[in-house]
């Protein structure tokens, strides 16, 4: 994969800008801007003169330093020193950068005197009128600032499922003042998916347009798209879009069905309704002019030859195949699991005690939890080193000993170090329940070093569980470069569980890696990863994205009582 002057340009003119941002010396800022103005000015492809060998210090304004980085990014593709600077910046500082008017200098000054570092911090401060008091910010700019933030928010924005579910709720809530024989809110919301593009409602009733009349007056829109007389599309506050459609309540059913997606499922379905000599759409499966089936979900999917099939695996990945193979999985549901394994408390970066976590544990109805301290290597999230590990497990001792009705397995969430080795002894590490073993920094390396670095980690005998495997951030960091199929190949042999990080906006594994793990007979744990007592709840999105990878109740480590999970963890 060639790649061009113009792109190693921008490598440059990004490394400049994330330098100023960190307030770097201008006269290297400048070298790095001049860099970059030359090379897209070069009438040759640098990756020719580098392949010739020629000396590209001869080019104005490159010394050696620079002519190194050009070799680099020629020959890998990658300029490790903008890797290293990205991890210093919090991600969502350089998306400012994508803001018409805001420049590195001005994100600098507004960072360093409003301590803005997000766009939604950046909005709220030009609202207020606190970024027009800054010197070289006038009332013009701040306008310009608002619109750039609307902008940006909407560009190609996925909403995370968690997010979408408030609105839904809400929206839902509103509508059910009304008198509606369904209310339900498909698409990939249905589906469960990580991220929704936008909501889409169904809904059937009598006189459909007063529906609308209502819809278009729900208090958290910012402008109506279109509103007819069956079908509607807002822009809520947030940007969220919504889709509200209504049909009789005899097509119920294929409504549902055909607005809950995926798009690939439903063009399957159609695919067998032809070779059946039917015809499929929103309104019903016909023939000729005859309904076969229109009211249910399930009477479609009978008339098909086909099972029922959960929403979570209309992806077209397998689900029709399965089904005639009699291979559909029983989904993981909620009520299954018996307790978390990894959550933080106040000995490291938590916000509630050992005890807090326990009771609120016992209250969701669960057997046990793992308190899962980070270790000393995270110093920001205040990582424990062995004596204060050992402290905080005979404190653990201490309060399993007065507790009733839940057990607390002393664990930790150790580092894996850049070399692959881990952030405490041995020694120690056998004394735990469980460990869990994670990356919190160096998350740029190559696929090949972070992949080494992993299985490393994972030959560690005393390692249960590889905690939020690839690290990625829903819409802010993408995941580490993985060779996914290695590491849980060497998962498989070394008896090592895969977590599903049931955080909003980890949600790692991924749906399709959760698959791959289920198939390879990597066995899973689904756990919060909660740092107060309030996250617990959050074992909901992580069974969201179980069920999408195809998860049953034997898959997943957290679902055996408690003796049988002590044997499990056995060493
Ligand atoms: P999203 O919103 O991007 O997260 O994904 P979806 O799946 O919610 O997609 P959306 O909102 O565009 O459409 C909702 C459902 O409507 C979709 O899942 C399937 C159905 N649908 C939309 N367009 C088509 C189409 O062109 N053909 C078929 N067969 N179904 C469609
Ligand atoms: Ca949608
Ligand atoms: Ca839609």
């Amino acid at each position: 994969m060639a790649i061009t002057n113009s792109e190693i340009a921008k490598i440059f003119t990004k490394y400049a800008d994330l330098l100023e941002i960190k307030g770097e010396n201008p006269f290297k800022v400048r070298a790095y801007r001049n860099a970059a103005r030359v090379i897209e000015n070069i009438g040759k492809p640098l990756e020719e003169l580098v392949h010739e060998g020629y000396d590209l210090t001869k080019l104005p304004g490159i010394g050696a330093d620079l002519s190194s980085y050009i070799k680099e990014i020629v020959t890998t593709g990658r300029f490790s020193k903008l890797e290293e600077l990205e991890e210093q910046i919090p991600p969502t500082l350089i998306q400012l950068l994508a803001i018409e008017g805001l420049g590195p200098k001005r994100i600098r000054v507004l960072y360093e005197k409003l301590h803005i570092q997000s766009l939604e911090d950046l909005r709220q401060a030009a609202q207020s009128g606190e970024i027009a008091k800054l010197p070289g910010f006038g009332p013009t700019l701040v306008q310009k600032i608002l619109k750039g933030v609307t902008l940006a928010k909407k560009a190609g924005r996925r909403f995370k499922w968690s997010e979408a579910k408030e609105y839904a709720d809400d929206i839902v809530e509103y509508l059910s003042k009304l008198e509606l024989k369904h209310l339900v809110v498909a698409g990939s919301y249905r589906r469960k998916k990580e991220t929704v593009g936008d909501l889409d409602i169904l809904a059937t009733a009598k006189n459909f347009s007063q529906v609308i009349e209502y819809f278009i007056r729900y208090p958290k829109i910012k402008e109506i798209v279109s509103a007819g007389s069956t079908r509607s599309t807002v822009i809520l506050t947030n940007d969220l879009q919504v889709d509200l459609r209504s049909v009789e309540d005899s097509s119920y059913g294929a409504a549902l069905n055909y607005f809950t997606g995926s798009k690939s499922h439903n063009i399957e379905l159609r695919k067998i309704a032809l070779d059946l000599g039917y015809k499929l759409n929103e309104y019903g499966l016909f023939q000729g002019s005859k309904v076969i089936a229109s009211k249910s979900e399930e009477e479609l999917y009978k008339a098909l030859g086909l099972c029922y099939i959960e929403p979570e695996l209309r992806e077209n990945r397998g689900e029709i195949e399965a089904c005639r193979a009699k291979k559909l999985p029983k989904l993981i549901e909620q009520k299954d699991i018996r307790g978390d394994l990894h959550m933080h408390t106040v000995y490291s970066d938590g916000k509630h005690t050992i005890e807090d976590m326990a009771k609120a544990a016992k209250e969701m109805g669960y057997e046990y939890i793992a308190i899962t301290d980070h270790s000393k290597r995270l110093t920001v999230a205040k990582g424990l080193d062995e004596r204060r590990i050992l402290e905080e497990f005979e404190e653990i001792e201490r309060i399993n000993e007065k507790i009733e009705g839940i057990t607390i397995l002393k664990g930790m969430e150790v580092d894996i170090l850049e070399d692959g080795s881990l952030d405490m002894s041995d020694e120690v590490l056998k004394q735990m329940d469980v460990v869990l073993a994670a990356i919190h920094y160096k998350l740029k390396l190559s696929k090949e070093q972070q992949t080494k670095r992993v299985l490393k980690a994972l030959e560690n005998p005393y390692v249960h569980i590889l905690a939020h495997p690839t690290g990625r951030i829903i819409n802010m960091r993408e995941p580490m470069q993985l060779d996914m199929p290695k590491i849980l190949e060497q998962a498989k042999k070394r008896g090592v569980v895969m977590e599903i990080n049931a955080q909003p906006d980890r949600l790692d594994l991924n749906d399709i890696y959760i698959k791959m793990a289920k198939e390879m007979g990597v066995k899973m744990a689904i756990n919060t990863d909660s740092h107060n007592i309030f996250s617990l709840y959050y074992m909901e999105y992580g069974i969201n994205q179980a069920r999408r990878g195809w998860c049953e109740r034997e898959d997943v480590i957290n679902t055996l009582p408690l003796n049988e999970l002590k044997k499990f963890l056995q060493r």
